[in-house]
């Protein structure tokens, strides 16, 4: 048996037996020897380490045995979409992705469902519908596909990659869409119904950093979570190349301020600085505690979708890149989440006035601060927010108009929440270089 951190907790009592029996002799010393394999390791932290699966795979052996030696979970890559699961309307195939299922749990694996609803791999009859009745046969299709599933995922993908590309911040147009703009929530409304067990999480790429697409995205967590609409989690699937952003975890921390999971859902990155940029994903999912753990996209470079371009942790024969030691290495070296504080500072909570608090997560050279303004008595047409950030320097903030970076910062409504009812509050953030605290926010009506 090969000593994982895991199994340290057993290691006193099997060595105070043996030593009883032997009457002497300390075998295993008392540090945790770090784990071996990736999801060993991820699970001293109580995280994950996943990858997705091909069922048309696991009959190879060098695939499966990596497969059961180092991962924890998994995703089927293809099998649990709406074209493989009902590919007539009504009629519904599990073959593929209960193949990939069954694999993993009874190879103790837990299973991401991916994913219930995404305007690519619709079957080619939703794809020629519209309206209504493409709203029935969608939400039918949750229902169906997460309650034949029900009980046994660990997180579905409801949603796949509902909002555009670029500066705009909103939706993507797809026949999905058309149905309405509230067919997002319609889907985890079904999703939470159908199966109450599994989290729920909206998965999209291109939302690695403090950008327009996953602000838009950010606003409408923020939205669903103030309306109860049940989301739990949110996937950042992360196809990089070269690189992380250097903002990758302060956008991670800033959804799980939130008060939802965050999961690297289809992690790939191509490119010579590989490894390092692994290993930055890595380090930034072990700093936020809310992410919950990391899915590679395949295991071989030659099992990628990114033909050509070597993206994953095993070369094609099977051998582990140095991208693999550098993951196993940041998540050895254990999760020691932010801190977080909450400092509250009333100042005009009389009629018309407002209060400011902060929630503040901080880790060695960066911060997030998430500000709740709250309305008095009556209610607010507008407010101001000022800040003090004496040792530190904000990079970027959102859900509000910033004057400033260090010093005197001070941060206004934008025209979405301004109005806000009395005892009613609204949020924004920012996140920056250095420390946070101190800020001691003010809050005025505007
Ligand atoms: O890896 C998947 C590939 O085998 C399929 O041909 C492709 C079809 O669109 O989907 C790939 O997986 C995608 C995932 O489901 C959603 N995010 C992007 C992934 C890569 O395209």
């Amino acid at each position: 048996m090969k000593l994982t951190s895991r199994s340290v907790s057993l290691v006193p009592i099997v060595a105070t037996a043996s030593a009883a029996a032997l009457g002497a002799v300390l075998v295993v010393s008392a540090p945790a020897s770090a784990a071996t394999t990736l999801g060993a390791a991820a699970a001293q932290s109580g995280r994950y380490f996943g990858t997705a699966v091909a069922a048309g795979k696991l009959n190879d052996q060098t695939y499966v045995n990596i497969l059961n030696t180092e991962f924890n979970m998994v995703t089927a890559e293809n099998e649990m979409k709406w074209d493989a699961t009902e590919p007539n309307r009504g009629q519904f195939t599990y073959s593929g992705g209960d193949r990939v299922l069954n694999q993993a749990v009874s190879n103790g694996k837990r299973v991401r469902g991916h994913a219930l609803l995404w305007h690519q791999q619709e079957p080619g009859w939703a794809q020629r519908m519209e309206g209504s009745d493409l709203r029935q046969a969608m939400m039918n299709h949750v229902t169906q596909v997460a309650t034949h599933y029900k009980g046994k995922i660990y997180a579905w993908d409801v949603v796949n990659e509902a909002f555009a590309d670029g500066g705009s911040g909103g939706r993507r147009d797809s026949n999905l869409q058309r149905t309405g703009n509230d067919w997002i929530e319609a889907a985890f409304r079904a999703a939470r119904a159908a199966d109450p067990a599994a989290k729920l999480c909206y998965n999209d790429y291109n939302t690695d950093s403090i950008n327009p697409k996953s602000t838009g995205i950010y606003n409408m967590v923020r939205d669903f979570k103030s309306r109860g609409v049940p989301i739990d989690c949110v996937g950042f699937q992360a196809h990089l190349t070269n690189t992380a952003p250097s903002d990758y975890q302060a956008n991670l921390q800033r959804f799980a301020n939130l008060g939802v999971e965050v999961q690297i859902t289809e992690l790939d990155i191509s490119g010579s600085n590989q490894a390092n940029a692994y290993g930055a994903v890595t380090r930034a999912c072990m700093a936020v505690r809310a992410c919950a753990g990391i899915t590679v996209w395949g295991i071989r470079d030659t099992d990628s979708w990114r033909t050509g371009q070597n993206p994953l942790l095993f070369t094609g024969s099977g051998a582990k890149k140095a991208a693999y030691n550098s993951v196993l290495d940041a998540l050895n070296a254990g999760g020691t989440g932010p801190t977080t504080t909450t400092t509250t500072t009333s100042n005009d909570p009389g009629p018309g006035g407002c209060t400011a608090s902060v929630s503040l997560n901080q880790w060695d050279g960066g911060f997030v601060a998430t500000v709740k303004v709250t309305a008095g008595s009556r209610a607010l047409n507008g407010w101001r927010v000022t800040t003090t950030l004496s040792n530190g320097t904000v990079t970027s903030s959102w859900s509000s108009n910033r004057s400033g970076t260090s010093g005197t910062v001070t941060f206004t409504n934008v025209d979405y929440n301004g109005a806000v009812p009395a005892g009613q509050s609204t949020e924004f953030g920012f996140q920056g270089t250095g420390s946070g605290s101190g800020l001691n926010p003010t809050c005025a009506a505007t």
